[in-house]
């Protein structure tokens, strides 16, 4: 039903109707879109602000990317209708909108495509979807062939439909001079002063063709008829209406009227877009619309998916997981590094974070990412809701409320960034704030650590504000009062990783003064936060602690868990507490939850997280990013060398479950469960497993999360054990217990590590050998870029 093919390079799919809602997504850029196995389509192009092309039949919220979607016959898409002309019998392609019983269905994505391959009534149709790497257009490529095995004639229909341009002013009609169907619209506004931004917007959006049809529909009423989309009344018909849309909704359709011998095939190529005028329309058609246009956005958009193919290759056991951070999870790091999710002002802690896990990919971006950032800190020293990234784009929804976390993320990426390159140079770097001072980087990172430091209350609490890393946890501190738990143990990590820092620019004092810090804040949670077996999550304004024993709902939440043992402030003999509570309340199947039990109302004094439904989103999903911090600590326990070697083995075995749990599969009953290919991590599987086992494990389709740099970061550091640090590459594997061994090829500063990892009852410690040579510590030193490293690395039984 579903595996990858190609060596890995494409993952398939054979049946519509197993997981309908999984698909895929290609972005560049400027724009973006996912698709499903099915044939719905979201698209969004940036102008600068996201836009959309094709639209729902009717006035559409406007809103950021949203979890499960829900699809309907008339959601956007791009349909292929097959119509026998001797029989009038008709399918569509991919599946949708006829939803015809299928001789064959292959859904197949790529890195750089996506594809299907659908067979009935002895017609194959193939169709491929591309995106150029600078323009905002889709190539899409439709071949039909005749398998039979005997002469006939057939209609083929493309159709895709514009939807609800515009209330002001919307039409469409066919334009025999562009071979195109053009949807004509203006962005609706009302302020005087809009009429000035608006005017440049690419308000049409066009269907050209290569080859002029026989017959085409401007109009979805005309098209569609009284008949619906399994057989709209045009198609039905001998030739589609050649209607034009005047101030009705458009559509785009067109037919080809063909005979096919035994084995004869047709092959169309479509552009389809926004443009601002004709002759921009004019131009995409001359710049692409051809074989050797599609030919050179396919190498061209291969070359540049390349760009992102990371720094890890593994051959474990696990062949599925292989393929998954071999191909997959690189690429949705880079998406997610090199466009910042297609927004124009990223939550910081996002961009930090995404720019954190790019490192892996390219240092440089990183590098860029904290320069900006911190030229948008505050003069006080706190950082922004959100990083603007273009000129004149505003924060908006989430970055409008008031947020206490952000200044944390600055040393947690940074360890990251230092760890790859040993860049130290990046803290000299002097960066002005506009309207506001010169000040090098590292005083500005320890601008933020004060900032950190002052936003605590009287008992060294940090103040919530309306929200933390939890969005929408906006109601424990809106009165000013409501501290957060997780943010008083992430403020302790943030503060120690600094002090490391401060420590390596032989900085005692600033090192001394961030430590004690750092150790008020673990001594502040300790005391009003430890609850007896696990952290609570936080204190309201009035007073009352959350996220603990007595609550029947929120009991315990997974973050100021993981960030306790991050920050060093929770003991072995807590860890011995909080780990088994942890197992016992919040593991599902599909990854650990994000706390347990998922509230079933209001609480006002925790806020809207608590109006989610049920195991949906912040409220108790398995939310990825959450579920990744704590792996990440799990990690960090090994890394450590802490806790004697067969409570790390314990720890690196369940960091392991839970990292492997953040993929799809293995298995068919998994893969249908969470209804989502392992070509993305999503940013969550539904939670509440107790409550609501039937949907427990769903995927959100959701493929934007902070959690795929974690992610990442857990296969090399902590499951390859391979992270540097200012000398050289430290070797510290941390396999599963099942696996003997496994082979990792690791690109570090310009050199090549290929090693070959084995247990062994002969060592007690990880030792590593070089050309048969065992190395007095498991580190390498003096890399050499261009150099190939092969060696043998042992690891305790
Ligand atoms: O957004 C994410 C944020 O991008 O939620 C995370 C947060 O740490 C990330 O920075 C946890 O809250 O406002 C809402 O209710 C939304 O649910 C967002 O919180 C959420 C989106 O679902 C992701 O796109």
């Amino acid at each position: 039903m579903l595996g990858p093919t190609h060596h890995g390079e494409r993952y398939e799919l054979t049946s519509p109707t197993a997981l309908p809602k999984s698909g895929g997504f290609l972005w560049n850029q400027r724009m973006m879109i996912q698709i499903t196995c099915r044939g719905y389509a979201t698209a969004q192009f940036m102008q600068p602000e996201p836009a959309k092309y094709a639209h729902a039949p009717n006035l559409e919220a406007r809103t950021f990317m949203q979890p499960e979607q829900n699809y309907y016959a008339h959601h956007p898409g791009r349909f292929v209708y097959i119509k026998d002309e001797e029989t009038s019998e008709l399918f569509s392609a991919p599946y949708e909108p006829v939803r015809a019983k299928l001789d064959r269905f292959v859904f197949s994505i790529g890195k750089s495509d996506i594809s299907w391959t659908v067979e009935h009534l002895g017609i194959r149709v193939d169709m491929t979807v591309r995106l150029p790497t600078e323009d905002v257009a889709e190539l899409w490529a439709v071949k039909v062939t005749n398998v039979s095995g005997r002469p006939r004639k057939v209609s083929v229909y493309a159709y895709f439909p514009i939807g609800y341009m515009s209330w002001m002013n919307q039409s469409c009609e066919w334009r025999q001079d562009l071979l195109s169907v053009v949807g004509t619209s203006i962005t609706p506004y009302q302020k005087a002063e809009d009429y000035f931004k608006n005017k440049h917007l690419k308000d049409k959006t066009y269907f050209a063709c290569e080859t002029a049809p026989d017959s085409w529909d401007a109009m979805q009423g005309a098209f569609e008829g009284d008949s619906g989309l399994h057989a709209p009344e045009a198609v039905m018909a001998e030739e589609l209406t050649r209607s034009d849309a005047r101030y009705e909704t458009p559509t785009a359709a067109v037919q080809y009227r063909v005979q096919l011998e035994a084995d004869g095939k047709r092959e169309y190529r479509f552009l389809f877009g926004p443009a601002f005028d004709d002759a921009e329309i004019k131009s995409m058609r001359e710049k692409y619309l051809s074989k050797a246009g599609f030919a050179q956005v396919a190498a061209d958009y291969t070359t540049y998916i390349q760009q992102g193919r990371g720094c890890l290759q593994i051959d474990t056991p696990d062949k599925e997981l292989n393929n998954f951070v071999n191909h997959w999870l690189p690429r949705q790091q880079f998406y997610h590094g090199d466009v910042n999710r297609l927004t124009t002002d990223p939550q910081t802690r996002n961009y930090l974070q995404d720019s954190m896990g790019m490192t892996y990919i390219n240092p440089a971006y990183a590098r860029k990412a904290f320069l900006l950032s911190l030229s948008q800190q505050e003069a006080t020293g706190a950082m922004p809701d959100g990083i603007i990234l273009v000129e004149g784009a505003e924060l908006k929804y989430i970055n409008q409320i008031p947020h206490t976390d952000h200044c944390v993320w600055l040393p947690v990426a940074l360890e990251v960034y230092l760890a790859e390159t040993a860049d130290y140079a990046l803290l000299d770097e002097v960066v002005k704030s506009e309207g506001g001072d010169a000040l090098t980087v590292f005083d500005r990172f320890s601008r933020a650590m004060d900032w950190l430091l002052g936003a605590r209350d009287e008992r060294g609490l940090s103040y919530i504000a309306q929200g933390d890393w939890c969005d929408p946890m906006n109601m424990v501190g809106y009165k000013g009062k409501g501290v957060s738990g997780w943010l008083t143990l992430a403020t302790a990590y943030a503060l120690n990783l600094w002090a490391d820092i401060c420590e390596n620019q032989g900085k005692e004092d600033l090192a001394r003064h961030y430590r004690a810090g750092a150790a008020e804040c673990n001594a502040a949670a300790e005391k009003h936060l430890w609850d007896g077996d696990w952290y609570a999550r936080g204190i309201t304004d009035d007073g009352v602690t959350f996220g603990i024993k007595e609550d029947a709902e929120g009991r315990i939440w997974l973050n100021p868990q993981a960030w306790s043992i991050l920050s060093g402030g929770a003991t072995p003999e807590q860890r011995t507490r909080m780990i088994p509570a942890v197992d016992e309340q919040l593991a599902t199947p599909y990854g650990v939850a994000m706390f347990a039990p998922p509230f079933s109302g209001m609480r006002e004094d925790v806020g809207r997280v608590t109006q989610k439904y049920p195991g949906s989103a912040e409220n108790g999903a398995v939310y990825n990013h959450a579920s990744v911090f704590y792996i990440y600590a799990l990690y960090t326990l090994g890394m450590r060398g802490e806790g004697g070697e067969k409570q790390q083995a314990g720890e690196a075995e369940r960091a392991y479950r839970a990292l492997r749990q953040l993929i799809p599969g293995p298995g068919e009953e998994d893969y249908r469960q969470r209804g989502q290919l392992p070509v993305y991590i999503p940013n969550y599987y539904r939670g509440a497993w107790k409550q609501y086992p039937r949907t427990a494990g769903r995927s959100s389709q959701l493929f934007n999360t902070g959690t795929v740099s974690w992610a990442y970061r857990c296969f090399i550091e902590g499951l390859c054990g391979l992270r540097g640090d200012a000398e050289g590459l430290c070797i510290r594997p941390q396999m599963p217990k099942e696996w003997t061994g496994m082979k990792v090829q690791r690109l570090f500063r310009g050199a090549t590590f290929q090693l070959d990892i084995s247990r062994s009852g002969e060592v007690k410690d990880v030792v590593v050998e070089q050309d048969d040579k065992r190395l007095s510590e498991a580190k390498i030193k003096n890399i050499k870029a261009g150099e190939t490293y092969q060696l043998k690395v042992l690891v305790p039984e």
